[in-house]
């Protein structure tokens, strides 16, 4: 047996451990357009910018996520390990996806599942894919009782021949069309996650745009699955201070600890997906709620220096993920933009920053003057800075904020023109953040 294994990141390591196990006498090849150091001993390697060209003859062609099926050469025998994990999984699975919010949900979903399954030794709650853990390392350890939360992206989703009998999406917007071929191939990729679903499965989605709206619930009606929409006020939704099930109270929104309206359609989606499971639980929703305080670098709270609050947001690399942060506070705001350019328009986000209480603008990294001239008709102050140092810009911003104010670097733009990666460039935020406060106490 032959095996090519296509790009050799997180998954395609995770593909290496599970299926070298599974066929211990294949012959696996490793192919990936950039260079490999650590392959193991006995497997070949082909890399370059060619290497796809290159996979002809094998019996089985694994794909990681982030490589589009169309830049391999050899068409038939795809698999991945999403196909695999849908496939040999024993235990239930809630999908979750969606253009944003599809890690956050997931967290949500884990909390109160562990918080209602807390005396139940034998029933194991994971968390799993997209979120940075793959699948297929996890696989051994599910038992029939057990339940899977997978966080599932377009890529993972685009040859997807089953659905999980949980299937949630968050919301849909334009994302990835540099590697997706334009918005209707993403759409078709993300709605795998209910076109296999049968009866008695569940479906959730949110606020969708109408024409996906109308595909999803025929998909869902035809497949005769149950259906919950968010927010619904006949079922789940939420007011100024709380959630409810039609007009069953269910907790504070307090509970949620996240800023934002965006976090709490989060948690509707996250108390839809696990209702009939949890036996309407809404004690384990509080606590699963109040126990997740964010994932990093998404909106998250770094600390409160000279009365301003500093929020590290470097996951937002699109114009929408900066709006969303910026529509999380009433405060007036100081916002960080700009880096390495993926040839988003800038001029919607300039109309939300106008009417939205923002102080000031700091524009940052190789698109900051792109981003200076399409905002340029907005009555906000806009600084653009030169410095590539996360200490001196942060410093520099710190004198654009008064008391009272919040700082957010949400930069919607990706990381690469000046960071490793969009975690490093937080990184380097939160540490400046930090220093700032050392400065000031020194
Ligand atoms: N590669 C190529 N050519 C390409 C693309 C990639 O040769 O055109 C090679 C790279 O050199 C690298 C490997 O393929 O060696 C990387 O593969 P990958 O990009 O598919 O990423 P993995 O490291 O396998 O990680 C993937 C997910 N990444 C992507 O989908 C891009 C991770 O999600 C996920 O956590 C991991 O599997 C485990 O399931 C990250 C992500 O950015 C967080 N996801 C996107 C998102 O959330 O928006 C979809």
């Amino acid at each position: 047996m032959k095996i090519a294994i296509v790009g050799f990141g997180a998954e395609g390591r995770s593909n290496y451990r599970y299926f070298s196990n599974k066929y211990p006498e294949a012959k696996i090849t490793v192919f990936d357009q950039h260079e490999i150091t650590d392959c193991p001993d006995g497997v070949d390697t082909i890399t370059g910018a060619d290497a796809f060209d290159k996979i002809t003859g094998f019996d089985l062609v694994l794909r990681s996520p982030g490589i589009a099926p169309k830049l391999i050469a050899q068409a038939d025998n795809h698999w991945s390990s999403t196909r695999e994990f849908l496939r040999a999984c024993p235990a239930t699975i809630i999908g979750v996806t969606g253009s944003k919010g599809k890690g956050t949900t997931c967290s949500f979903i884990h909390t109160i599942l562990r918080r209602h399954f807390a005396e139940h030794a034998d029933r194991q709650i994971h968390l799993v894919g997209n979120i940075g853990v793959p699948a297929l390392d996890v696989l051994p350890e599910i038992n029939e009782n057990d339940i899977v939360v997978y966080e599932l992206s377009s890529f993972q989703l685009w040859d997807a021949t089953q659905s999980p009998s949980v299937a949630v999406l968050t919301l849909i917007e334009p994302d990835h069309l540099n590697v997706h071929d334009g918005f209707s191939d993403y759409v078709t990729a993300k709605l795998n996650i209910f076109k296999y679903q049968s009866d008695g499965n569940t479906a959730v989605w949110g606020d969708l745009p109408e024409n996906i709206e109308h595909q999803v619930r025929e998909m869902a009606e035809s497949n005769q699955v149950d259906i919950y929409n968010f927010p619904n006020q006949k079922q789940v939704h939420f007011d100024a201070n709380h959630f409810y099930f039609g007009e069953k109270q269910i907790c504070p929104t307090r509970q949620v600890r996240l800023p934002g309206a965006h976090n709490l359609r989060n948690a509707c989606a996250a108390i839809s997906a696990v209702w009939d499971i949890i036996d309407h639980d809404t004690q384990a929703i509080s606590d699963g709620l109040a126990d997740f305080d964010g994932l990093p670098h998404r909106l998250k709270f770094v600390r409160n220096v000279d009365g301003v609050d500093y929020y590290d947001d470097s996951i937002a690399t699109t114009p929408g993920s900066a709006v969303a942060a910026l529509l999380s506070f009433d405060q007036p705001k100081v916002l960080i933009l700009g880096g390495s350019d993926k040839g988003a328009d800038y001029q919607e986000l300039g109309h939300h920053i106008a009417a939205n209480n923002v102080r000031a603008v700091a524009l940052i990294g190789q698109n900051r003057h792109k981003i200076a001239e399409q905002m340029s008709e907005i009555d906000v102050p806009l600084h653009v800075i030169d410095n590539k140092d996360m200490t001196k810009i942060v410093k520099q911003v710190s004198h654009l904020a008064q008391p009272g104010d919040v700082v957010i670097m949400s930069p919607a733009a990706a990381s690469f023109d000046m960071f490793k990666s969009y975690s490093d460039r937080g990184e380097k935020f939160i540490a400046a953040v930090n220093n700032l406060c050392d400065t000031i106490n020194s």
